[in-house]
């Protein structure tokens, strides 16, 4: 039964979060932004339950969405847009500032705390098969400043 006990433990702790295309997305957010700001943040736990890849990202609030990730290079952190984010099976991959992260571009209104962008995510299992899933990811006062962007 330990199996069974699983499963139902589960259902209800995702209730509240998307879960689809055999991906949990959790603690999905996005970073407010300031008026005349077009580039923006989201971030989110994404975990699969089987090996996928988040291939694709898009949002009606932004003209397009890129994954990117943020690292240390030389003592500087340099932000890089990826193909790809790999999602091991059932391995918890966290998108957040300083490091992954969706970058919104294009915005066509500032992001207010409170409110939610909608995402919708293209996913791609190791046969190549696509599948998408939509998340609504809360926009959040964040300290701090803005995001660089050397593009
Ligand atoms: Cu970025």
């Amino acid at each position: 039964m330990k199996t069974g006990n699983w499963i139902i433990a589960l259902s209800l702790a995702v209730s509240a979060n998307a879960w689809a295309a055999g991906v949990r997305i959790d603690e999905a957010w996005a970073r407010a932004t300031a008026p005349g700001q077009d580039v923006g943040g989201a971030f989110m736990t994404l975990t699969a339950d089987t090996e996928l890849s988040l291939v694709e990202a898009s949002s009606p609030m932004a003209s397009s969405v890129e994954l990117h990730n943020m690292a240390m290079d030389k003592g500087m952190m340099v932000m890089r847009r990826v193909d790809r984010i790999a999602l091991p099976k059932a391995k918890a991959v966290r998108l957040a500032p300083g490091g992954l992260h969706l970058m919104l571009f294009g915005l066509k209104a500032p992001l207010k705390a409170g409110e939610h962008v909608p995402l919708t995510l293209t996913l791609r299992d190791a046969k190549g098969k696509t599948e998408t899933v939509e998340v609504k990811a809360e926009v959040r006062e964040v300290g701090g400043g803005m995001m660089h962007h050397p593009h």
